[in-house]
């Protein structure tokens, strides 16, 4: 068991857009975030990874990068920033930077002259290929639908991007493209930032010749990623910059890695190949999708959250490391999406928080988890900013002559907006995020669901939190600990153990709204138990072999 700070931290992460406006302009920014760092110290989580803060013109809010060391001009300045970070270590707070290097802006100074000529010395920085019979060079679907491919008049030919088309994809096979990213990262990590989280990195490397993919259902355009993701060089990739960049420095790494199996990960994570700390995966966030893709609406079965979350904390036990989230800028709030946002919104966002805050990992808050923020419904199309949603919305509904409420539905239940609507810091007008107009909307709910309530009530979501994260620091099991399931088989019940030495927890939750009562295993009976946490009042007395639990109760008792 090989201890460290990133085993026993716990991560919040900020969308800068969207927490907190200091100067009326309707969009969050820098010294927003520095109002609210008190906030954060309260609630006891010690590592910030900040989205991305670089200077953008803002296709995919901040993901479409055109300079790597300017600050955006809408969150501030430099100094902003540097002050941010002062102010963070001051407190104890390490700051953990997104890192954006599968794509770049089209609007980069790279791309800029990469267009120009086809013998432009940035030219292979990008990825270019002529057209095939007077199409596309393949048949890849952009994430952000449509064509992964762009015509450029100027050298008649396409370039490729994963995701929008001012989102092309870097090549990773030019070394010279690989020292400026290196370079750029010093340049950060330099100023005494704590880490990287790094936007779908398992893309970086393409499968030479880029061949057509599989395409059953003989779309115009489908799925490329069997030729880019966990591609044929990313481990090489991946050691090269921890030998050139990481390892010279005490810092932590997750990269976000869409399609990554457990062994893949366990690889990536392993601390002998000096790679990366933990990755982002997303089995569980796939769970209630069909195979019509993202927005193809599927119900989510306990039974598969069991599956994936026990395979990936069986599957890196003792070889590398989970980071453990729920939701993120990218997915559906989590209260909305695996609780009951309705009747039972405060016990079934506390219920989830024990079930994540209690496995094996590095947890993840999003901002505004902690008070319980749930998905949007907006009226129209119109009030959306995501470009997801948007294109998606064009592709069906406009030009595909897909049913309109078949296809806002889908929105409302998986749009990213539902995760970008302001934080909620009060019951005042625009929930207190600015006094100007919200860039997004704000969610309506916010007189009942907001910060300042939930300062004010000890029995609120936010105390919770504090409780679940200040027990991880003073329990080592809760970070350490062995995980094994319990009671597989129940359909409502989620029931799991942690081990250390000879030491045991118990976590008991409720993912229903009904009062199940059922029989804990023998090999849970011990002579003495203690309540450590629990969404529910629990009588002392109360046996733990035959219990029943309340809608969405959650309890973990420590087995003596
Ligand atoms: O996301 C990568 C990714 O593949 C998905 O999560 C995807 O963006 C989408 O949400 C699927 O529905 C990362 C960032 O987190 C995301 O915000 C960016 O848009 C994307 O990369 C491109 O940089
Ligand atoms: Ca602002």
């Amino acid at each position: 068991m090989n201890k460290t700070w990133w085993k026993e931290s716990v991560v919040y992460q900020i969308y800068p857009r969207s927490f907190s406006d200091s100067n009326g302009d309707g969009i969050g920014d820098i010294n927003g975030i520095i109002e609210k760092l008190d906030y954060l110290k309260e609630l006891g989580i010690n590592v910030i990874w900040l989205s991305p803060v670089y200077q953008s013109p803002n296709d995919d809010n901040g993901y479409d990068i055109s300079d790597y060391q300017k600050i955006m001009d809408e969150f501030g300045t430099m100094e902003d920033w540097e002050r941010l970070l002062a102010e963070m270590h001051k407190r104890g707070l390490k700051l953990i930077m997104d890192l954006v290097v599968n794509h770049s802006s089209d609007e980069h100074a790279w791309f800029k002259e990469s267009r120009k000529s086809k013998d432009n010395p940035y030219r292979d920085y990008y990825i270019w290929r002529p057209g095939k019979n007077g199409a596309e060079p393949n048949n890849w679907e952009s994430v952000f639908s449509g064509s992964a491919w762009e015509y450029d008049e100027a050298t008649e030919e396409y370039y490729l991007h994963v995701f929008s088309k001012k989102q092309p994809d870097l090549n990773w096979e030019n070394p010279k493209l690989r020292e400026e990213v290196y370079r750029m990262m010093k340049f950060w990590l330099d100023k005494g930032i704590d880490g990287f989280r790094m936007d779908v990195i398992n893309f970086i490397s393409k499968v030479p010749g880029l061949p057509d993919a599989e395409n059953p259902h003989n779309q115009r355009y489908a799925w490329g990623g069997d030729y880019f993701m966990d591609g044929p060089r990313i481990h090489e990739f991946m050691n090269e910059m921890n030998q050139n960049v990481l390892s010279q420095y005490d810092v932590m790494t997750v990269g976000e890695m869409p399609g990554v199996t457990t062994e893949e990960a366990a690889l990536y994570t392993d601390g002998e190949r000096r790679e990366l700390n933990m990755v982002f995966q997303f089995e569980h966030v796939d769970l209630d999708t069909g195979p019509g893709g993202k927005w193809d609406l599927k119900p989510l079965e306990l039974k598969d959250l069991k599956a994936t979350f026990t395979k990936w904390q069986k599957g890196l036990e003792g070889k590398g490391w989970n980071s453990l989230y729920l939701n993120n800028h990218d997915q559906p709030r989590m209260v909305s999406r695996f609780g009951n946002d309705k009747e039972y919104r405060v016990e079934s966002a506390k219920m989830l928080a024990t079930f994540l805050h209690m496995m094996q990992g590095t947890p993840y808050v999003y901002q505004g988890e902690e008070i319980g923020m749930t998905n949007v419904r907006f009226e129209t199309i119109e009030e959306y900013e995501d470009i997801e949603t948007l294109n998606m919305y064009r592709e069906k509904v406009m030009d595909g002559g897909e049913d309109l409420a078949q296809v806002m539905n889908s929105v409302y239940v998986k749009g990213r907006d539902n995760a970008r609507t302001p934080i909620q810091w009060d019951d005042s007008e625009n929930a207190g995020f600015t006094e100007g107009n919200p860039w997004l909307k704000v969610n309506p709910n916010y007189k009942e669901i907001n910060a300042k309530q939930a300062m004010e009530d000890p029995e609120s979501i936010f105390h919770f939190y504090r409780r679940l994260i200040q027990l991880r620091k003073e329990n080592e099991i809760i970070v350490y600990g062995n995980y094994d399931l319990l009671l597989e088989e129940h359909p409502h019940i989620y029931a799991y153990s942690r081990t250390l030495g000879g030491e045991k927890l118990l976590v008991m939750l409720n993912f229903s709204d009904e009062r199940p009562v059922f029989e804990m295993p023998e090999e849970m009976e011990f002579s003495d138990h203690e309540l450590m946490i629990s969404n529910y009042e629990v009588h002392a007395e109360e046996s733990i072999q035959t219990v029943e639990l309340k809608p969405y109760e959650a309890r973990v008792y420590r087995l003596k």
